[in-house]
């Protein structure tokens, strides 16, 4: 009996379930299609990483024994998508099953369902053994109860792992440490330099594709620095451990010009697609602790979310889809200010977060989160635009993790089925946890008017535009309270800034 067996491009684990119980009489198919490469504008160097991690996983294993069909990009055949790739492989090949491990997309999932039709044998999917809850467990988890908060899911995990626990209680006597993780960066601090990859053939040849195939899309391959092999993501990982877990989530929500990466620890993309498993970089953090090389608010922080806020993400998306990316509670339905894609904006934290993104495919949690993401809900951007915004941009970006991320986390569009209240702040936040403000064209003290920092008066008009929605909503009553002490003229010139300054956008 001959079984199919396909790897996704982000589904690059030796041990990945889809593999478990090879024989030689199988094969596997890995295809680099059309569809996958276009269904957003991915940001060039995401292209790169992805082909790249690909072609590099298909030869390691071909030297294990596997027999690997590969389909290139720019093979002659030019495939629009992996129902085509397996066309061709039955052109030459009878296969009695297809194997595949569940896809982290819906959209992928709905064209594997129709692969027992067309092809006429048995499709297994079997479960992602790479999450640490399963898809199952969380909608276990999720049944019955009122509100899904990510802590409670967490502290479920935490026990059932025995991670950071001294028998049933939490090791350091808290669940969490986030008291002591706010903290802004020191002036004159200088956060460690980063470990540098160099360019293979194989990086250098898909580098070549993609400026031929992808010349409009967004970003710069100039400074791609990121790993592409199990091997030099393990680097990536031990470097993290060693340089920077030490002050990860004390400086975890800050931001700082000079500092773009600060104590992060740019492992998502190789959490995503497969390349290091969520268990072993737990592990790895955990074991720093343990010999006494980082501090409990540290450890915890970083393992808080892997464990918790990745496998909550995930079961979010897969209990909520396909209707959770309709929803739009806010009614937001302007369209995505240019500068998202060019950066030229006199706004210095959109500024210097997007210029980032353009040169890394990278910006971190509070710089999404807080900037880019505080901006679009703000000023009410349609939900489809920025999420297309951000899957595109971001290294890391896939459906499964983005699309909660932007829709539940930072524009609220669904309502509060994650979050709890909105993450919206004004220019106080930022300048709290940034030296930005310090070079912006804006004062951040000033409330409104042409100089005013545009956070301030854009968070007081979405609170009044939205206070039938939010208003009775228990964590945003201090907010309520504090609008209804503004002046009649304050409120007035809130509007107009607000006005003017959405003008100016478009
Ligand atoms: P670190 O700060 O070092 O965190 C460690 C790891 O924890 C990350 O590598 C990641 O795997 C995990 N993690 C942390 N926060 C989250 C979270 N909220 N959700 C899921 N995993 C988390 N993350 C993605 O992986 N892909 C995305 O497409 C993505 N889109 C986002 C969009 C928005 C609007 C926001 C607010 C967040 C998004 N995130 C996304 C979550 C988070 O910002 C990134 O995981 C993180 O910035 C990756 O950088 P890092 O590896 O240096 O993270
Ligand atoms: C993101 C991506 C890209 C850009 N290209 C490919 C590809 O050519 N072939 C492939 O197998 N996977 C690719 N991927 C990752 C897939 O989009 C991802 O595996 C699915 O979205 C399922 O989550
Ligand atoms: Fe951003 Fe306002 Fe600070 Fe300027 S003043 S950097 S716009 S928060």
């Amino acid at each position: 009996m001959a079984n199919l067996r396909i790897i996704l491009g982000d589904q690059l684990s030796q041990d990945i379930s889809s593999l478990e119980g090879y024989t030689k009489s199988d094969s596997v198919l890995m295809a680099e299609v059309n569809d996958e490469n276009t269904y957003v504008a991915h940001h060039v160097q995401k292209l790169v990483f992805i082909l790249s991690a690909m072609r590099h996983f298909a030869a390691d294993i071909k030297k294990q024994g596997i027999d690997v069909h590969y389909f290139k990009l720019n093979s002659s055949l030019n495939l629009n998508s992996f129902t085509d790739a397996i066309h061709q492989l039955t052109k030459i090949h009878h296969f009695n099953k297809i194997i595949i491990t569940e896809p982290g997309e819906y959209r992928v999932l709905k064209e594997i369902l129709t692969w027992e039709k067309i092809f006429q044998v048995p499709v297994e999917i079997r479960e992602d053994n790479r999450f640490l809850s399963s898809i199952k467990d969380f909608k276990n988890w999720a049944k019955g109860r009122k509100s899904l908060r990510m802590e409670f899911f967490y502290r479920e995990l935490r026990k059932k792992t025995g991670w950071l626990m001294e028998g049933s209680q939490p090791t350091g006597g808290k669940w969490n440490f986030d008291q002591e993780n706010r903290k802004a960066l020191p002036k004159g601090h200088q956060a460690p330099l980063r470990i540098n990859f160099t360019l293979n053939t194989i990086t250098k040849n898909v580098m070549e594709t993609v400026q031929t195939k992808f010349p409009q899309n967004f970003g710069k391959l100039d400074y791609f620095n990121w790993a592409t092999t199990r091997m030099d993501a393990l680097k990536a990982l031990d470097h993290f451990i060693d340089e920077c877990l030490v002050h990860y989530g004390t400086f975890q929500d800050a931001m700082d010009s000079e500092n773009a990466l600060l104590y992060h620890s740019l492992l998502s993309p190789y959490l995503n697609v497969g390349l290091l498993v969520p268990k072993e970089v737990c592990l790895a953090a955990i074991e720093a602790y343990e010999v006494g090389k980082v501090p409990i608010n540290c450890v915890e922080g970083f393992v808080r979310q892997i464990l918790g806020w990745r496998e909550y993400i995930r079961g979010i998306y897969w209990l909520y889809m396909p209707e959770y990316e309709d929803s739009n509670y806010l009614e937001a339905k302007r369209t995505l200010p240019d500068f998202y894609w060019t950066a030229d904006t006199q706004m210095n934290c959109l500024h210097q977060s997007i210029t980032a993104t353009r040169d890394f495919a990278y910006a971190h949690h509070i710089q999404r989160l807080m900037v880019t993401g505080n901006y679009a809900l703000l000023t009410g951007i349609d939900p489809k635009e920025i999420e297309a915004w951000y899957l595109a941009v971001y290294i890391d970006a896939f459906d499964w993790v983005e699309l909660p991320n932007t829709h539940g986390m930072a524009i609220f569009a669904d309502g509060g089925l994650l979050a709890s209240k909105p993450y919206a702040a004004s220019g106080a936040y930022i300048n709290r946890m940034s030296n930005y403000c310090k070079n912006c064209t804006f004062k951040v003290k000033e409330k409104s008017g042409k100089n005013a920092c545009p956070f301030n008066y854009l968070y007081w008009n979405f609170i009044m535009e939205h206070e039938s929605k939010l208003k009775r909503n228990p964590r945003m009553s201090l907010v309520y309270r504090n609008l209804s002490k503004k002046s009649p003229t304050e409120i007035e010139e809130i509007r107009n800034s607000t006005k003017n300054h959405l003008k100016s956008i478009h």
